[in-house]
């Protein structure tokens, strides 16, 4: 399917669109069906970048990163003629055999045993919360109450973060997810907070700053195992907390507005509580919190008989590959009997989430508690949009719930 190229080939469809424009970033299915249509692979000049908007070319170029590497970026911006915009992540934004030293020490430190002794805490975490948000009434924004609270709560300590600024954090993601696009508004919109936050995270990653008994501590001690340098160890926590945070509020806010729109399914959980992991994954498959991923060609690859040439960037549309009628039966169904695996929600191959077990952690926690207060709910009011270039994100989640008695 991917090869070297040997022959000249046909050029691909081209096409004018905007993935990143307010209209597209709002909704993005029309704009995913229409690339999904146009061909496997669609050259979007406004860009000048091949886009991949079924699942076999995206799943494809996600498990071969020998042609299709991310030391060059993950976003738009080349990094081969591009300055970035901070340090490059050792684990996103690397390659093999750079990527691999950070990459195995935070796996290690986010392995099964870890998780074990979370399991308890944010069990009770999340029975706090859903008891507090309850009794403050059964109409409540869902997005701050839930979505926001749990993992703002279980996290950061987590980590070990101190007590100070954790506010900052959500901002900070917000504006690195934006960074992976276009210099639009929406990053223009940031950039007067830019450096105040990068200083800010950057500080959060100092050995002194951490609790000792975190992942933060965890990856400064695999630095003095030689696991990987003392140089390193603060970009490692900086990618826990550029990653390990919107993305979960935002998996989890999927799940609360999947679930106050199919209330079906919601009764489905509530008979079967053990499903919670499969509820989050389909509702990873079906929001795709994080939408797109950039690769960049490191020779001339010919994909379905076009040629992408060599240092050029490949738009992945994540979303769309979790909902390609050619890999999914009804794909804009959220359904929770169906077998979600193999969705790209959080990538595939070598760079596959590295967190996604901790946010599984999460997930679990919060929708067992909920399933033991919460009867039924529903949407009270339209659910608003948060546009980011990068994540499938809300504003607003307003809902009603009938407390179980
Ligand atoms: C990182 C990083 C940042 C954003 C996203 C991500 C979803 C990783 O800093 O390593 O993966």
């Amino acid at each position: 399917m991917t090869e070297t190229v040997e022959h000249a080939v046909t050029p691909p469809p081209v096409s004018d669109v905007d993935p990143f424009s307010h209209e597209n970033l709002e909704n993005p299915d029309p704009l995913h069906r229409g690339l999904r249509e146009a061909g496997p692979v669609v050259f979007l000049p406004r860009y000048e970048v091949h886009a991949f908007a079924r699942y076999e070319q995206v799943h494809a170029a996600l498990v071969d990163w020998q042609h299709f590497e991310s030391g060059s970026g993950a976003g738009l911006a080349n990094f081969r003629d591009e300055k970035p915009w901070r340090a490059p992540s050792l684990l996103l934004e690397a390659d093999p055999p750079l990527h691999d030293a950070p990459r195995r020490a935070l796996r290690d430190i986010l392995a099964p045993p870890t998780l074990r002794r979370l399991r308890a805490t944010w069990a009770d975490l999340a029975e706090a919360l859903v008891d507090q948000v309850l009794s403050c009434g059964a109409e409540f924004d869902a997005l701050p109450a839930l979505a926001e609270a749990f993992p703002l709560r279980a996290f950061p300590d987590a980590v070990g973060l101190g007590p100070d600024g954790r506010e900052n954090l959500l901002p900070y993601g917000n504006m690195a997810f934006n960074a992976f696009g276009p210099r639009n508004d929406l990053v223009a919109a940031d950039a007067h907070r830019a450096a105040d936050l990068s200083a800010w995270v950057g500080a959060q990653c100092q050995r002194e700053a951490l609790a000792p008994d975190g992942f933060g501590a965890d990856i400064w001690a695999a630095a003095d195992r030689g696991d990987l340098t003392h140089a390193q160890a603060p970009l490692v926590v900086r990618s826990l907390l550029t990653a390990g945070v919107d993305t979960t509020v935002h998996g989890l806010a999927a799940c609360l507005y999947a679930f106050a729109t199919h209330p079906v399914e919601w009764q489905r959980l509530r008979e079967r509580p053990a499903l919670a992991r499969v509820a989050f994954d389909e509702a990873v498959r079906w929001q795709s919190p994080v939408q797109t991923f950039f690769r960049t060609a490191t020779t001339d690859v010919s994909i379905a008989g076009s040629i992408i040439p060599e240092g050029t960037k490949i738009l992945m549309f994540l979303g769309s590959a979790n909902r390609d009628p050619d890999r999914w039966d009804d794909p804009d169904r959220f359904d929770l009997t169906r077998d979600p695996s193999g969705h790209v929600g959080f990538g595939m191959g070598l760079h596959q989430c590295v967190g996604q077990h901790v946010a599984r952690l999460e997930a679990e926690a919060l929708l067992t508690a909920l399933v033991r207060r919460v009867e039924s709910f529903e949407l009270l009011g339209t659910p608003r949009r948060h546009l980011n270039n990068t994540l499938r994100a809300w504003a607003s989640l307003p809902v009603r719930v009938h407390p179980v008695r």
